[in-house]
């Protein structure tokens, strides 16, 4: 086992790593920026180097930086957390190169998957179902375009390779509009991600976001830890998750969750990874896979019993994955509620000074956040300051845990989601379960004050 990681990462998500090491023993080195200087979880460290100003640019995406304080506290190896580095393959690979274990798949791996054609293509030989579309990126010939999408059927949905959660996508409904879709989408991918390369597909209109998670080591054993419902979302943000999916009969779970290990097991994947589908009329599509530990990870820890985190670090030494999957059984329900700093009507950013932090507990409750009161939220980074995650014998219980812990949790000083989530946790919809990936921003075009 490691005796030292780096953390390359900040907020909840560097502490709970951090919280991984200490239990393993391990200790843990963490990076900051000029902006998160003070933090507690930078006290907590057992070393911690400042790794440049505030901009993300200029620190926790500032590789050299990050390697450099690696080389100085000796360091074996570094853990990316999400977002930043997280599923950049050039930092993987300069972190292996420079001598240190990246904890996370190999930087071939994570290139695969951060091309979405490529992924798509890897999903389809792996036996994986995707959403009917073009073979791989679409040729320059309109006439090729127009076929495809005519085999396809309308409406298709345009996607850039180098896009992904989100970004560089556009619905099309028409063969008049077809073309000239496909070059502006082919311009902006090239400006923003650097290659121009564009796929075509069905465009789903009422899915739900359900996600499996995987846990991989380097002696080809692998495992799916059930899935996460991720439809309560907002612009791409998501806002609630959940486990186990509600409604979807187990058996149509389950053979998707064997298709999922099969794939990895056949692509030498290691580490933690999930794969996104879209579901809709009891069919799953494949969309993209995540290649990094993700926010709604505790919701999976709380319903396998399997902490997430320190897999990652064992299966990253070399250790073999500690359990097989009939030892994988989901036990309850569990939600996750994502805290953000920021006006709950409007949605706009509430950096500042918090002044009062009161954390709610009892039976089935976990808070994952770095914050306390008197702490400074930073405005340079993501909204998220926590998250509030229950768990309860069925969904009804779990539901009425998040509705008492969302009552007792007190935030002053800074703005936050808080009242939108106890507007949600009482809506006839959403306690009905199974609603889809357009449910809230639909209900929040309805919503009064
Ligand atoms: C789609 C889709 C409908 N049909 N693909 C958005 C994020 C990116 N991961 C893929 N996305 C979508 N791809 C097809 N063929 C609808 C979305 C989508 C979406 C997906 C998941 C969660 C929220 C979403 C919100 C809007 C659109």
């Amino acid at each position: 086992m490691f005796k030292k990681i780096l953390i390359a990462n900040r907020g909840e998500i560097a502490l709970r790593i951090q919280r991984a090491c200490r239990e393993l023993g391990i200790k843990a080195v963490m990076v900051y920026s000029e902006a998160d200087r003070d933090a507690k979880y930078i006290k907590l460290a057992d070393e911690s180097v400042c790794i440049g100003p505030a901009p993300s640019k200029d620190s926790y995406l500032n590789m050299p930086a990050i390697i450099s304080a690696a080389e100085v506290t000796d360091a074996e190896a570094i853990h990316p957390g999400y977002g930043f580095l997280s599923e950049n393959a050039d930092f993987a690979e300069r972190v292996e190169k420079s001598g240190f274990k990246f904890i996370g798949p190999t930087p071939e791996s994570i290139r695969i998957m951060g091309d979405k054609v490529s992924a798509k293509q890897t999903m389809i030989k792996a036996g994986v179902p995707c959403v009917p579309g073009s073979e791989g990126a679409l040729p320059d010939d309109a006439a090729i375009i127009k076929r495809t999408a005519k085999q396809v059927g309308y409406p298709v949905i345009i996607k850039a390779a180098g896009g992904g959660g989100g970004r560089g996508m556009r619905v099309v409904h028409t063969e008049a509009a077809l073309l000239h879709a496909v070059q502006t989408t082919k311009a902006e991918a090239g400006a923003a991600f650097g290659n121009p390369e564009v796929y075509m597909e069905k465009f789903l209109q009422n899915p739900r976001h359900i996600e499996i998670q995987i846990m991989a080591d380097q002696h080809k054993n692998a495992v799916w830890l059930g899935e996460r419902d991720c439809s309560m979302q907002r612009r791409h943000q998501k806002v609630i998750e959940e486990a186990p999916a509600p409604g979807i009969p187990r058996k149509l779970i389950e053979r998707i969750g064997e298709r999922c290990v099969t794939a990895v097991k056949k692509i030498g994947y290691r580490g933690a990874g999930t794969f996104e589908f879209l579901f809709e009329n009891g069919e799953f599509y494949f969309i993209e896979m995540n290649t990094r530990v993700q926010v709604e990870h505790p919701v999976t820890e709380w319903v396998t019993g399997v902490d997430v985190v320190r897999t990652q670090i064992m299966v990253a030494a070399g250790e073999r994955l500690p359990f097989v999957q009939r030892d994988i059984q989901i036990k309850g329900h569990s939600i996750e509620c994502r805290i953000n700093a920021e006006d709950p009507y409007k949605f706009t950013p509430s950096p500042g000074r918090i002044t009062t932090w009161h954390t709610p507990g009892g039976p089935g409750v976990r808070v994952d956040s770095h914050i306390y009161a008197n702490y400074f939220v930073p405005p340079n980074y993501d909204s998220m300051i926590g998250k509030i995650i229950v768990h309860g014998d069925n969904r009804e219980q779990a539901l009425a845990r998040m509705r008492t812990a969302l009552a007792e949790t007190v935030v002053e000083g800074i703005n936050t989601n808080i009242a939108l989530h106890r507007e949600l946790m009482v809506d006839a919809k959403f306690m009905d379960g199974g609603t889809n990936i357009h449910y809230l921003e639909e209900w929040l075009s309805k919503r009064v004050r």
